[in-house]
């Protein structure tokens, strides 16, 4: 708190002014100032970088603006916050969301215009944080974007990882990884915090011993120490509140090893600081897959610690007690990541604050809230028992401790030893680990699933027995996109188009695009529709062409299929698809068939041996297909490397067909479908997720819908499922598999996609060839209707008008009423 007078008078007296609407003439002075004198360059030498950083800069200080006058209200409404705990976010260029936001875009274009520079340069030279892998990374950054817009009192807390997920290139046709070193050129959008620095403790043991008044203290005596500082980056809501999202960094602290030091060991003292600050060093680059490394868990528990000594400063420093410290906050766990914070927020109650058990575990459940994002068993978490106890041995202690008492109730309730044992914390089946899904359930006091589909799943096999003792727990809310990003900001053609008509409320209530129900028959409006995805085809044919080489023709139905690449998702089944078309035109029979142009993209996780093969089956399958002149002008296969929130927002509006294909029953939710139909793209895909409740809300004819629903699926698997059988049974699919050994796709080598081929016939864990027809014969409908134009965008623009429900601010609303409990404040 400032001690001068001076300041505080000034400050309270000159109140903040808006950073909205700036003039052309206030934009263009702060952006010189920044270049001249908050970088320090001359015309004759500065960069685009230094454009863009000048501007970013300028920008900035109009985000805190904003920031600064949300944070006046919220301490007036001594409002109930929130924090939002993730390892992972992926927020994105920051620039043209912020120039949105603030309502500036066009008057900054005027002004850079007026100085002889061009902003769409200036927005290519952000370098985007990849500080997530997917879904749940993306989802966390859309939500912080909504909790801005909506004005939720918030942070989100997470980790500055020096390195993101690495870019993807392509060597051969095999994805190859590339470091991604998104702070090389600087990162304007950050303030560092040095004051805001908290020590993290690692290994060692534990003390245990009788104060004088007879009561346990325990103490925990670590052999390292570690120190996290918090880095800032202000997020903007539109025309709205500004919130933080603090992301720590580790570093050594600097007087660690002294005594090596004064032994004269220098190099070993600086190399255990280098060793300390290897913790935010990288983010690994797993999607649903654990590492199960130590290295992971420290990440976990770094930021976990940093983010609740830092919540609790803020708690006391508003002259709160720690009694109370659940009816002023509610930390949300983004999935299992940040679990470890429920034994810490005991240990720190408990050891350090002296608070008795049962009152520290009260207001521990009451502050936690849990939401799951995949029922894929290889990506639950579990951390071993003795790696857990050597690095975090309190932790263990405490874990142990909340597992007996919950046993223990569940014992006095007369539960069976199968089912107490299927509950415990601690799976002791094989090495014994610590199941962090229920540790997470038994310390929060809400659970939730991220669509209609997958928390019913949720409650019926994950967590089965824990929503049969705590109905009321469990809960869902469908995920959300940020709609401005993937809408307003990305697809400005359609924004245009619909604000014409509608005018502007759909920016801040999606469901007000219903207005445009009347137009959806209109032929003339329907024209300009598909001139506006027409554009939007060139100028994705234009980068595609420049990254790959590849010329596609916009005229094309421009079928894509762009996320993580996993054998869930089937990737696969559409190389299947495209096979099975490919085959058919050689054979003379493919008159029936639309010109198509196929867009892959997505990363593979360096260590997933399938999921690279099918990197390369897909650059196979486009070499033949594009370079054979008897079926490239019906066919175009491409994969666009690097798949990440920059590129999607130039493939979203350019999409015909989405393909949303996953086995039912595994994809928690999906977001990209989303973002594909918000954007006027027809979806193809099974009854998974979200997918669910899209078709429900544009309408089923609006949708192709193919495949096994999940009950399905599990009485296949029940069954015995015999993919050779079908396989035997299907002439048009057998010759599609037999192709892949053919040689053909290989140079000759009929081994290369073996591991593919082997794997679909014997095991097919995720029903490819089950589903194979019923895709196939979606596939034709979609071709057919295609050749409707009207047809086409009628559809498509019901799709549109439709998407309401899949705001995230529709997503935040939900987890403030039914979750959160707070009332949002808005500053304007
Ligand atoms: C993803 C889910 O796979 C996706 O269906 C969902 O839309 C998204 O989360 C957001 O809820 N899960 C992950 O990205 C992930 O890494 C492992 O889950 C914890």
């Amino acid at each position: 708190k400032t001690q001068n007078k001076n300041i505080e008078d000034y400050f309270t007296s000159s109140k903040p002014g808006s950073g909205l609407d700036l003039s052309k003439e206030e934009i263009k002075k702060s952006f010189l100032e920044k270049l001249f004198y908050g970088l320090g360059r001359i015309p004759t030498v500065a960069t685009d970088n230094d454009y863009y950083s000048a501007l970013a800069l300028a920008v900035r200080d109009w985000v805190f603006r904003q920031y600064v006058r949300s944070l006046e209200e919220y301490a007036e409404q001594d409002s109930r916050g929130v924090a939002y705990l993730s390892a992972e976010y992926l927020p994105g260029p920051h620039l043209g969301n912020n120039l949105l936001n603030l309502s500036i875009t066009k008057t900054t274009r005027e002004a850079l215009a007026d100085l002889d520079l061009d902003l769409d340069k200036i927005l290519e030279q952000e370098v985007e944080p990849g500080l997530g892998n997917g879904g749940l990374g993306r989802l966390a950054s859309c939500y912080l974007d909504s909790m801005a817009t909506l004005g939720v009192p918030s942070i989100g807390y997470g980790i500055r990882y020096e390195f993101g997920i690495f870019n993807q290139t392509l060597k051969d046709g095999w994805q190859a990884e590339v470091t991604d070193k998104w702070l090389h050129y600087g990162n304007p959008w950050e303030v560092v915090r040095p004051e805001i620095a908290f020590e993290v403790k690692f290994g060692g043991y534990t003390e245990h011993k009788y104060d004088s008044n007879n009561k346990l203290q325990v103490n925990w005596i670590p052999d390292s120490e570690i120190r996290g500082t918090a880095y800032d980056t202000p997020i903007l809501g539109y025309r709205s509140n500004g919130i933080i999202m603090r992301l720590w960094s580790a570093e050594a602290i600097e007087s660690f090893d002294f005594a090596a030091y004064n032994m004269g060991d220098y190099y070993r003292a600086v190399e255990k600081k280098m060793r300390s600050e290897n913790i935010t060093k990288v983010l690994y680059p797993n999607d649903e897959n654990l590492s199960g490394k130590e290295l992971r868990l420290k990440q976990q528990y770094f930021f976990v610690s940093c983010s609740l000594q830092d919540i609790i400063r803020l708690h006391l420093l508003q002259g709160r007690e720690l009694e109370n410290f659940h009816e002023k906050f509610n930390i949300q766990l983004n999935d299992t990541h940040p679990s470890i914070a429920v034994a810490e927020l005991m240990r720190i109650l408990v050891d350090i604050h002296q608070m008795e058990w049962d009152e520290a575990w009260h207001v521990t459940r009451h502050t936690f809230a849990y939401t799951n994002h995949t029922l894929l068993p290889e990506a639950l978490e579990k951390w071993s028992v003795n790696l857990l106890g050597r690095l975090l041995p309190r932790h263990l202690e405490i874990i142990y401790e909340i597992n007996s008492r919950f046993l223990n109730e569940l014992r006095k309730q007369n539960f069976s030893t199968e089912q107490i044992s299927r509950m415990s914390l601690i799976d002791d089946r094989g090495e014994p680990s610590i199941r962090m899904a229920h540790l997470a359930t038994v310390g929060s006091h809400k659970v939730n699933g991220v669509s209609a589909l997958h928390s019913r799943l949720l409650k019926s096999m994950v967590l089965q027995d824990f929503a049969e003792l705590w109905p009321e727990k469990f809960t869902n809310v469908t995920n959300g996109v940020a709609h401005r990003r993937f809408l307003a900001l990305s697809n400005p053609g359609l924004a245009d188009l619909i604000t014409r008509k509608i005018g502007k409320e759909w920016l801040t209530d999606l469901s007000a695009l219903r207005n445009l129900e009347k137009f959806a028959d209109d032929k003339s409006f329907q024209e300009e529709w598909r001139n506006i995805k027409f554009k939007n085809k060139e100028r994705l044919t234009a980068l595609i062409e420049e990254r790959t080489g590849v010329k596609l023709d916009p005229s094309m139905l421009f079928d894509i299929h762009v996320k993580r690449i996993h054998e869930y998702k089937r990737q696969h089944l559409k190389v299947l698809h495209i096979l099975s078309l490919y085959l058919r035109l050689k054979n003379g029979k493919g008159k029936d068939i639309s010109p198509t142009s196929f867009i892959f993209g997505g990363k593979a996780a360096p260590g997933y041996f399938m999921a690279k093969r099918i990197i390369k089956l897909i650059t196979a399958v486009a070499d033949l297909i594009n370079n054979d002149p008897e079926v490239n002008k019906k066919l175009k296969v491409v994969f666009l490397p690097n798949f990440s929130v920059k590129l999607a927002q130039q493939v979203y509006p350019a999409a015909d067909l989405s393909e949303q294909i996953s086995m039912a029953g595994k994809e928690a939710s999906g977001t990209g479908n989303m973002k594909f139909s918000l954007n006027g793209a027809l979806t193809i895909g099974t009854l998974d997720g979200a997918n669910v409740e899209i078709r429900e809300e544009v309408g089923e004819k609006n949708f192709f819908l193919f495949g096994l629903t999940t009950e399905e699926v599990q009485e296949t698997k029940k069954a015995g499922y015999h993919p050779y059988r079908i396989y035997e049974q299907n002439n048009d699919l057998r010759e599609v598999m037999d192709f892949l050994i053919s040689g053909k796709l290989s140079k000759g080598d009929k081994e290369l996609f073996r591991p593919i081929y082997d794997n679909l016939l014997q095991q097919d864990p995720y029903l490819l060839l089950k589903d194979y027809q019923s895709y196939i014969e979606a596939m034709d409908e979609v071709h057919k209707t295609w050749k409707d134009q009207n047809e086409w965008a009628k559809r498509s623009i019901l799709n549109v008008i439709n998407m309401g429900k899949f705001s995230s601010d529709r997503s935040i609303s939900d987890y403030c009423e039914d979750i959160w409990k707070v009332e949002t404040v808005k500053v304007v």
